[in-house]
């Protein structure tokens, strides 16, 4: 079953979610419907565990198909957010049947030919005959969002950062843990055994997103530091991520200090980020006005402020950026490249 859009002269599309059911799927869907994405077709896949159910689009239940070799669809585009083991063995049938995929994963996120697109930041590096587009991390794309212009500006030279990771990064398991821990610590009992984390989140940070590398970073770490170089085509820019799990339920905060080669002053850079697309200012630390995670969680925008002079660098600023990991950070920005596709002509 899928659903038919209501009727109007603009050109419709087939679209297909795979992961429909899960922390992003659901809300890929959400954003699909709140943008008015111009929809001839639903298409939502999971896995066996779901299938026969259904999720709510447009005033309708779509219902819900188990992914397997036989059920892929011609369509015009498939948003994946299943896993990368998923988005490896399903993306390219997708795209062999006609489909533009968008590929929430790392899968594919570092292969040469694979576009890694941010709106925002690197429009130009989508193409007719790349079928395959990687969303990046949710890390990385409310910082390259902040920083585009900035180096527009003045040309970044190195960048520093350190995460602090909402648990929906870590899909429904996640938000589990800090649910049923903080209801047991509610209760006077702290004995709620993590379901996702290695440690207890409630009440506490955890300095580890996904596994160690040989390096001594985490594989969260070095996607900031891949993605960013990939996406703002700076192969060599200098570039270090801290990422740790924090105890809020919706939106990544990051403190991000650059590095410029031509002095870029506090009001400058303030001036720059205003008029940047898909950034809202907030800085006014008098009236303590600077972004939080509350106030960012199910908006579309990426928030900036705390924006200062670095003290321990001469051409330094210091940032704070904070935005919907579930959103910009995953499925606004793939809707959005979806919408891209349609701007571009290419679909
Ligand atoms: P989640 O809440 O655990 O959801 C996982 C989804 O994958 C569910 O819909 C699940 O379906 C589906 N799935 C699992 N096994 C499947 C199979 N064999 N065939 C088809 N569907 C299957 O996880 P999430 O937070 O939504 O994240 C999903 C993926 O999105 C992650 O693994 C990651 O690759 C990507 N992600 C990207 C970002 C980003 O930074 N851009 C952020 C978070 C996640 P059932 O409900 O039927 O099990
Ligand atoms: O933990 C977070 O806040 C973001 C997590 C992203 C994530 C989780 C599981 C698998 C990814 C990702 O997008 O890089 C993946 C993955 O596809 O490797």
């Amino acid at each position: 079953m899928s659903s038919t859009a209501v009727a109007s002269n603009k050109k419709t599309y087939n679209v297909g979610v795979v992961g429909a059911t899960g922390a992003v799927g659901m809300e890929m869907i959400r954003m699909l419907e709140h943008r008015k994405f111009p929809i001839k077709e639903l298409h939502l896949f999971a896995s066996e565990r779901s299938a026969g159910k259904s999720l709510p689009f447009s005033n309708q239940a779509i219902s819900i198909k188990k992914l397997d070799n036989q059920s892929i669809p011609s369509i015009d585009v498939a948003i994946f957010s299943a896993g990368a083991t998923i988005s490896k063995q399903f993306a390219p049938l997708f795209a062999a049947k006609g489909a533009f995929v968008i590929d929430n994963s790392s899968a594919w996120r570092m292969e040469t030919e694979i576009p890694l697109v941010v709106p925002e930041v690197n429009p130009h590096h989508l193409s007719k005959d790349k079928k395959i587009i990687a969303n990046p991390n949710c890390s990385t794309i409310q910082m390259v969002v902040a920083l585009k212009p900035l180096h527009d500006a003045a040309h970044i030279k190195s960048v520093r950062v350190a995460t602090y990771q909402a648990v929906s990064g870590a899909g429904s398991k996640g938000i589990h843990d800090l649910e049923n821990q903080s209801r047991s610590w509610a209760n006077g009992s702290k004995n709620s055994i993590p379901e996702k984390f290695p440690y207890p989140i409630a009440f506490n940070l955890i300095p580890q997103i996904d596994s160690f590398v040989d390096n001594g970073y985490t594989k969260e770490e070095m996607k900031m530091v891949n993605e960013t170089r990939k996406i703002m085509e700076l192969p060599n820019l200098p570039l270090s991520a801290t990422c740790v799990r924090v105890p809020v339920f919706r939106s990544h905060s990051e403190a991000v200090w650059i590095e410029t080669e031509r002095a870029l002053s506090v009001e400058q850079a303030k001036a720059i980020l205003a008029k940047a697309p898909g950034i809202t200012l907030e800085d006014d630390p008098q009236k303590s006005i600077y972004p939080m995670p509350l106030n960012a969680a199910e908006k579309q925008s990426t928030f900036v402020g705390r924006i200062r002079q670095d003290l321990a660098s001469q051409r330094g600023l210091s940032l704070w950026i904070v935005s919907d990991n579930l959103l910009k950070g995953a499925a606004l920005n793939a809707v959005e490249i979806a919408e891209l596709l349609i701007k571009q002509g290419l679909i």
